[in-house]
């Protein structure tokens, strides 16, 4: 036990932890494997790896395992250890596979004793697995490298375990894809998917069609700041490029050699702008088209009627599998309005001579012949739940992407799934409401919530579900403007995701999670993984407990420290009021807090939010609909006293999708009322519209209501305030109706689905 201990310090030290820290997380002080393996038991003492270690390999197909190792060694600045087939009496690694003893794919026994170690495989995958849970495990230092006893038994949960990286909105150099794909490997990931076509850039050569590089690769401008943002701003440069063949064949092989599969995308019949300014007689108007060079859907795609489209995307293909040998191809499949299709007479003349009711059936058709064609190649497509719309291609495996229903219909039809809902596994989305987070797509998905998400709501493991082939991170890239930014909006969620994937339900703790993460820093840093370092920072909840009062709650999972607060808009000092339990506010004002850790320091960044006491707060609120689960963090929300931000996903705005919001207000008692306030959203580009009609309305009874204000137009394109002084009236209840959209108007984004209708914060003064 000793040495573990002597080995924990020297790690605990290494990070620069204060000594406490230690004694704080006791026992939980685990080596920081991530994903958390089956078991792991420790026995005393360690293995020491020197320049006189040797390598034994006898099995010649982990060659290329032990080149690894002998690279994580290098990168310590150690020397390499050399290699040999006969298994000396002490002082080696022996790496070697045994399918029956480890009987699980992908699976390993990683022991390491004082004498050696040995990480048997069921699989070189397995090998490979071992071998990143051994880089973790190990205390590497100039000379000699320090790994602590254990006996590892090891295997991962799903089989599919996915990141995706978007290089069509920014593109990443070679040298990046493959750290990614590194990063990958180390968190034992086996896919990444590799999104190469949008609307922004065509980003992998294609020998048959030089266009794709002289025009499709290029966009003229790109957009400054967010979509959002109207009007628009351009930078005015050209930006672009693309992945010859043999850069992509080099990445292949350098991925394979990490047991990574590459899953290649082209996306069709949507998301098509690049590939129809290249050769624009594969549209349905015949252009002319340009690259986009803002973020979106476009209603310009593949003419579904032009069978030259189907030739030119054959051929793509052609390429594609030439260059990559994943059994599975993805065909993207989502967001592809019907806009043209409607109008255009080769579409029109198709869905007639096929009989297709309507031009969803016209999508199906486009997929399903792409299908045949990759089916004929000996692949299988993958496409995004949208491929469900108008009949399922026969072999297609599903990417649940809007939630989990398109992956429960797939499952329900017996189809291979991936799931991957925004909600959960969108690493474009803030991580954190700080202020100064960059810039971001505009969801809100915290670390916790990527942990904590359970596909299936803890089903998945039934038999019913053998049809759930894993789980996938995505990284749509239109607002990582460089690597940094890249990596840290992907890490460490892709942690999280990580050992959801990889790790058995009954084992996984967040509050675990985040001791293993912690003493992960080390490890991050010598990867270079530019990671966001604040999952510790302070949140808070606050709870309306009475009118006019809101308790607020502030928490922090970092270990040891106080958090001490104040409410006079001061920055937090170690004389601030010290938080021991929820803050009770009456009074409008800001509360910043800070963590000061044991040596009395502040530590992380400042937390400050502003509530808003008014007559509403506490007040009862009738619904008469019910609002949808992904905007409905409760009916006090909208008399809490917070105001929802523009990263809208914040647990603060009430959602009505194809529905009218209809909320009453009971203040308890007749008050006078003479200022009435409220938000509303307009963020069509996420089916969000504000309600075609607002109407304030009032009453002394519940019953009788007089109207005190009525508004048609929200112009602003975000959040859209509505401040409204009104006459002073004797009332006790405020009725707030909000007339949904409906149906989202043809050329909009979401055409034809339902409109979102979101309010916050009824304030009464
Ligand atoms: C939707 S997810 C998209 C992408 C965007 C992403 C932004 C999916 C299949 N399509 O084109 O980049 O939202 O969050």
């Amino acid at each position: 036990m000793k040495c573990i201990r002597t080995y924990l310090l020297a790690k605990v030290l290494l990070i620069a932890m204060p000594l406490w820290a230690l004694a704080q997380a006791g026992s939980q002080a685990l080596p920081a494997v991530i994903p958390l393996p089956v078991t792991m038991t420790p026995s005393t003492g360690s293995f020491i790896i020197d320049g006189t270690t040797k390598i034994v390999v006898t099995d010649s197909a982990l060659n290329k395992m032990a080149g690894l190792l002998n690279g994580y060694v290098l990168a310590y600045g150690n020397k390499p250890l050399s290699k040999t087939t006969i298994t000396p009496g002490n002082n080696f690694i022996s790496l070697s596979i045994d399918s029956t003893g480890i009987p699980h794919k992908e699976g390993y026994l990683l022991h390491v004793d004082k004498k050696s170690i040995r990480c048997i495989g069921h699989d070189a995958s397995g090998v490979l697995y071992g071998l990143q849970t051994l880089r973790q495990l190990w205390q590497a230092g100039k000379g000699s490298i320090e790994v602590p006893c254990y006996t590892i038994n090891d295997d991962p949960r799903f089989a599919y375990r996915g990141m995706a990286l978007d290089v069509s909105r920014h593109l990443f150099p070679v040298s990046f894809i493959k750290k990614y794909i590194d990063w990958l490997a180390l968190y034992k990931f086996n896919t990444f998917h590799w999104h190469l076509t949008d609307d922004q850039g065509w980003r992998i050569e294609i020998k048959k069609y030089p266009r794709l590089q002289s025009v499709a690769a290029w966009r003229n401008e790109t957009l400054i700041g967010h979509k959002k943002e109207l009007p628009h701003r351009f930078d005015g440069k050209r930006y672009g490029g693309y992945y010859t063949q043999q850069q992509i064949k080099e990445v292949v092989q350098y991925a394979a050699d990490r047991h990574i599969t590459i899953i290649p995308e082209i996306e069709m019949p949507g998301h098509a702008s690049a590939a129809l300014a290249a050769y624009p007689t594969l549209g349905c108007t015949g252009g002319p088209y340009t690259t986009a060079t803002f973020w979106g859907v476009f209603d310009d795609v593949y003419c579904a009627g032009n069978d030259s489209a189907f030739v030119f995307l054959q051929n793509v293909l052609d390429e594609v599998m030439t260059l990559f040998p994943s059994k599975y191809i993805h065909i993207g499949g989502d967001e592809c309005p019907k806009t043209r299709w409607k109008v255009c007479a080769k579409c029109q003349q198709r869905k007639q001579t096929l009989h297709l009711p309507d031009e969803h059936a016209l999508q199906s058709y486009f997929i399903q012949r792409m299908e045949q064609y990759v089916n004929s190649k000996g692949r299988q497509i993958i496409g995004w739940d949208e491929i469900l719309e108008g009949g399922l291609a026969p072999n297609a495996t599903v990417m649940s992407w809007r939630g989990e229903e398109g992956g429960k219909a797939a499952i329900a039809q017996h189809h291979s799934v991936i799931m991957t809902p925004e909600t959960n596994c969108y690493f474009d989305y803030y991580q954190s409401l700080y202020a100064e987070e960059p810039l971001a797509a505009g969801g809100f998905t915290p670390l916790q919530k990527v942990y904590g998400y359970e596909p299936l709501a803890g089903n998945a493991d039934s038999a019913t579900t053998t049809y759930l082939a894993g789980v996938e991170g995505q990284a749509w890239s239109e607002y990582y403007t460089s690597e940094a930014q890249a990596a840290y909006m992907i890490f460490p969620r892709a942690l999280a995701l990580a050992e959801l994937a990889w790790t058995p339900k009954s084992k996984r703790n967040y509050e675990n999670f985040l001791n293993r993460l912690r003493g992960e820093a080390s490890l991050l840093k010598h990867q270079k993984i530019n990671y966001d370092p604040h999952f510790d920072d302070i949140t808070y909840t606050a709870v309306p407990v009475q009118n006019n009062v809101l308790q607020i709650n502030l928490q922090s999972a970092a270990r040891g420290s106080d958090i001490r607060y104040t409410t006079d808009n001061t920055v937090p000092t170690i004389q601030s009021s010290l938080y021991t339990s929820a803050i009770e506010i009456k009074n409008t004002c800001t509360v910043k807090a800070l963590l000061f850790n044991r040596q009395h320091q502040p530590t992380g960044r400042l937390f400050q939010q502003s509530f808003r006491i008014h007559k509403a707060v506490g007040a009862t609120v009738t619904l008469l609909n019910k609002p949808i689960d992904r905007f409905n963090p409760g009916n006090t929300t909208l008399v809490n006293g917070l105001f929802g931000s523009n990263r809208y996903n914040d647990n603060q705005w009430l959602g009505f999708s194809g529905n009218d919001l209809e909320a009453v207000i009971d203040l308890g008692k007749q008050q006078t009322v003479q200022h009435l306030a409220l938000q509303v959203l307009n963020y069509h580009w996420q089916r969000m519209w504000a309600p075609v009609t607002l109407q304030l309305l009032a009453s002394k009874d519940g019953e009788h209501y007089t109207e005190l204000y009525r508004q048609n137009s929200f112009p602003v394109n975000g959040i859209n305030k509505v401040d409204v002084p009104v006459t002073p009236v004797q009332v006790q209840y405020i009725k707030v109706i909000g007339t949904n959209k409906g149906v989202i108007p043809a050329g909009e984004y979401g055409a034809g689905g339902n409109a979102l209708l979101l309010i916050d914060e009824i304030v009464v003064e």
